[in-house]
């Protein structure tokens, strides 16, 4: 009898290519040897005026085929690049062209493309480009674009892009009547979501068949080809987007599109030729996305129990110069801030600002880590101005489990109200705490101290809608040989989910997991689909995986059923073989019923070793189930009602170093709720690469710019990224299980999970071992060298 692998550890399929170096990224692709390379001219000036582009020159390079700057652009190109997301508040919505018009308004902004014989040639060539510039002042940071003395784009007053505000109750009210108040400002800055591979994308134009073929690393194939399409003049019909291996994405890689993903097949079309652009790391720092730069106030009032009776938040985001995502990302800090808790009266108010500095993505986490250090560090403030255990303060304020579904009265993105569907916040409480040892911690702590160590304990909770629709779909296919091949739209950068899939099919079909093959990303296998952000693959693809394969099984046992004169329902699939349950001699293969479910077969003749047409059965009899069509395949789609809401609590014990303010991390637990588990191993994993982030997010990575708007440290010798030496070892992990009521399977996502609590369990932490009050996050050991200075405490 075969397993259920649904929730079992399975190994990775896809990690033996992957350890061996044969993954096939964008920059792999093989292509025929007349290909060109692209590079790119970017702006050295965060705000100026372009006055000329001059190119005489370049096209006198030997080896260069092609320069282009705005002028060249005609048409849809010539339009800015589409606001993906938009939102009635967004009134003022700016986004970039293809190639800068007639002002820049950050370093690395895209003024000009040249494609020549090699990427050295075409680099020469981009030297070559004369640009005058009138320099503008650049505004660069949340206070500079606050106090609105420059602006970044002309016609935009005060820098803001929109202004929102939802009130659930009368917080203000609330607060002035509450027996204890506190007031926080707080801030967290920009970081960059670095994945491995950078952005690469390559093109091929077919003149005969007029089709374009493009390779591109993304996160939504679909998005860059419904982009591609409009932008180029092209049915979608005439475009294929293939992704292949995508080295980590984390939000960088959702569909703008890319200036470069339009201008490589604009010039692939053009030159007849192929054509290939892969970016360096300093453009992806410079050029690409960042995010979580927020400046926070907060207001509260609450009772001697730390109950909250009324929470009053102000944010204000740094969006860069363009606003391609719209509102997401500070909508959902002000939606998803509250995590577990049920305040009686909310407030919040946000200004999305501009800078002439990078564009924001929705990075991992995407808002929450930032909505996650308001609320958790408010609670530790009302915990430490009533003298309260940091964790009793929580449990006060959690939504019960008997309160599902628990509307918080807030307006979503897409206008509807968020809803949480299910949880069990008490249950993690007590969980995270045992496995951290939070209630013998203060012990420890006065062992260490008597050493003369400091150390500390933090702890952070937080929710996170996942699984977001409109849609997701899936095809499976049993082939004659009895395996299966699945294809799902959405692509895949590391998440595992040519296995968590596998995992899935293998139960519902009956079949060997080892059976299985899945196909990600590649819009000729599956041209609906929406891609791979909002940890959303689980339950969108998974749940569509499920339902395709319920289809491909009902047909195979109705066509079984005839061929073994036998009632569907009295059949069962065990590793591929369709049997009469009890009666296991009356039995036939999937790769056969394979066979008998296509009308034009094939036999392969072995006297005459030649493969001949045949048919089987009457001639004037359908070969399949008269109410199914030939083949044996199931296709399906799945579209949730709304997002279902993971839950999770991180604590960490760090120790500081009294001489050098190093920060050392002792202890990291996690305890985290994603529904129904697919695979825990995977899971894990993903919580072990969101931890690593958020360690580098707290203590190590931020968007160093000058007041010019200079990104000073555009490089991985000044950007610091932690090494495994600095990401805690061991990290406990246990999981709640409490399924989601909308979708089949129960699951919940978790892909962003890890990441979530990071600034606010280190800040927690480290100002238990210091006794200092931490407001801005990341910190490093100079500052917090300096905060024991300025707080007198050294
Ligand atoms: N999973 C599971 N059981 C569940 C939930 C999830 O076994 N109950 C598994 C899934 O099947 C999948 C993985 O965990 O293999 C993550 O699932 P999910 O939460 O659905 O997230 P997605 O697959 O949609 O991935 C997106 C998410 C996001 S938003 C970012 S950003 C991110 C992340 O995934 N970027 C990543 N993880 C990443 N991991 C890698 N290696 N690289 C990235 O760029």
């Amino acid at each position: 009898m075969t397993t259920k692998l649904m929730g079992q550890g399975v190994q990775r399929v896809e990690d033996q290519r992957f350890l061996r170096g044969q993954g096939r990224y964008v920059d792999d692709v093989a292509v025929e040897q007349d290909l060109l390379h692209a590079a790119v001219l970017r702006s050295p000036h965060a705000h100026a005026r372009i006055l000329d582009i001059d190119v005489t020159d370049v096209l006198d390079v030997e080896g260069v085929h092609l320069v282009y700057t705005y002028d060249d652009l005609t048409g849809p190109m010539a339009e800015p690049l589409p606001l993906l997301i938009p939102h009635p508040a967004l009134t003022e919505g700016r986004t970039q062209y293809a190639l800068a018009k007639d002002e820049v308004n950050y370093v690395g902004e895209a003024i000009a493309f040249v494609v020549a014989e090699d990427r050295y040639v075409a680099e020469d060539a981009v030297s070559k480009i004369r640009v005058q510039y009138e320099f503008l002042p650049a505004v660069v940071g949340v206070d500079a674009a606050r106090e609105a003395k420059n602006l970044v784009h002309a016609d935009v007053p005060g820098n803001v892009a929109a202004k929102l505000e939802q009130n659930v109750g009368d917080a203000v009210a609330a607060i002035a009547a509450a027996p204890h108040r506190l007031e926080l400002d707080l801030t967290i800055e920009r970081g960059a979501c670095t994945p491995m591979e950078g952005r690469g994308t390559v093109a091929r134009w077919d003149p005969d068949l007029n089709r374009l073929q493009l390779w591109t690393s993304t996160q939504s194939s679909t998005g860059v080809r419904a982009a591609v399409a409009v932008k180029l003049g092209l049915d979608l019909g005439q475009v294929d987007v293939i992704t292949p291996d995508v080295g980590g994405g984390f939000g960088v890689k959702i569909n703008h599109p890319w200036p470069e993903e339009l201008l490589v097949p604009m010039a692939a079309r053009a030159l007849g030729r192929t054509v290939k652009f892969t970016e360096d790391r300093r453009e992806h720092f410079i050029s690409s996305a960042h995010e979580r730069g927020q400046v926070q106030h907060i207001e509260v009032g609450f009772d001697d129990d730390g109950r909250l009776l009324g929470l009053n938040v102000e944010f204000w985001h740094d969006h860069g110069a363009y606003i391609p995502y719209g509102l997401i990302v500070p909508i959902i800090t002000s939606t998803q801030l509250l995590g577990p808790y049920k305040p009686q009266n909310y407030r919040v108010y946000f200004e999305s600002l501009y800078t002439n500095t990078v564009m924001v993505t929705p990075y991992r986490g995407a808002g929450r880590p930032q909505g996650c250090y308001a609320m958790e560090r408010t609670m530790d403030a009302i915990a430490k101005y009533l003298g309260k255990d940091r964790a009793e303060v929580r449990a006060t304020n959690f939504i019960q489990p008997d309160e599902f579904p628990y509307d918080q009265g807030l307006i979503f993105q897409d206008g509807r109200e968020l809803e949480y569907d299910s949880g069990d916040y008490p249950a993690s409480l007590v969980k995270i705490k045992e496995l951290v040892g939070w209630d013998e911690f203060p012990a420890f702590k006065a062992e260490m101290a008597a050493e003369g160590r400091r150390v500390g304990i933090g702890l952070a909770c937080y929710v996170e809608g996942t699984g977001v629709g409109p849609y997701e779909g899936a095809h499976v296919h049993i082939e004659t040989t009895g395996k299966v091949k699945v294809a799902t739209g959405l692509t895949t950068q590391g998440q595992g989910h040519a296995t968590v899939f596998a995992q899935l099919v293998a139960d519902e079909l009956g079949v060997k997991f080892e059976d299985v093959e899945v196909v990600t990303g590649d819009t000729r296998r599956m041209p609906y689909a929406v891609g791979t952000f909002a940890s959303r693959a689980a339950v969108m693809s998974g749940s569509a995986i499920h339902l395709a394969a319920k289809r491909a099984k009902e047909k195979a046992l109705k066509i079984a059923g005839e061929a073994l004169e036998a009632d569907p329902a009295d059949l069962q699939i065990v590793d591929g073989v369709v049997s009469v349950k009890g009666s296991p001699g009356s039995s036939i293969d999937l790769g056969t019923v394979s066979v008998l479910s296509n009308p034009l077969r094939y036999a392969f003749d072995e006297a005459s070793k030649a493969a001949t047409q045949f048919s089987v059965g009457d001639p004037g009899k359908p070969p399949v189930p008269e109410d199914e069509e030939p083949g044996l395949e199931g296709r399906d789609f799945y579209s949730p009602e709304r997002a279902t809401f993971a839950s999770g609590m991180h604590a960490v014990i760090v120790e500081t170093d009294p001489d050098t303010a190093e920060i050392t991390i002792l202890k990291y637990a996690v305890v985290h709720d994603c529904g129904n588990l697919i695979n825990p191993m995977i899971v894990e994993g993903q919580i072990h690469g969101g931890v690593a982030q958020g360690v580098g997010g707290a203590l190590y990575e931020r968007m160093a710019y000058d007041e010019s708007g200079q990104l000073l440290n555009a490089s991985f010798m000044d950007y610091l990224m932690p090494y495994v030496t600095e990401v805690p070892d061991g990290i406990d992990i246990d999981h709640l299980e409490t399924p989601s009521p909308l979708n089949p399977l129960g699951i919940k996502g978790a892909g962003e999970a890890g990441v979530i609590p990071s600034a606010a369990v280190f800040a927690a932490a480290i100002e238990d071992a210091e006794d200092i009050v931490i407001t801005a996050m990341p910190i490093s050991p100079s500052e917090l060298y300096a905060l024991r200075q300025s707080q007198g405490l050294e």
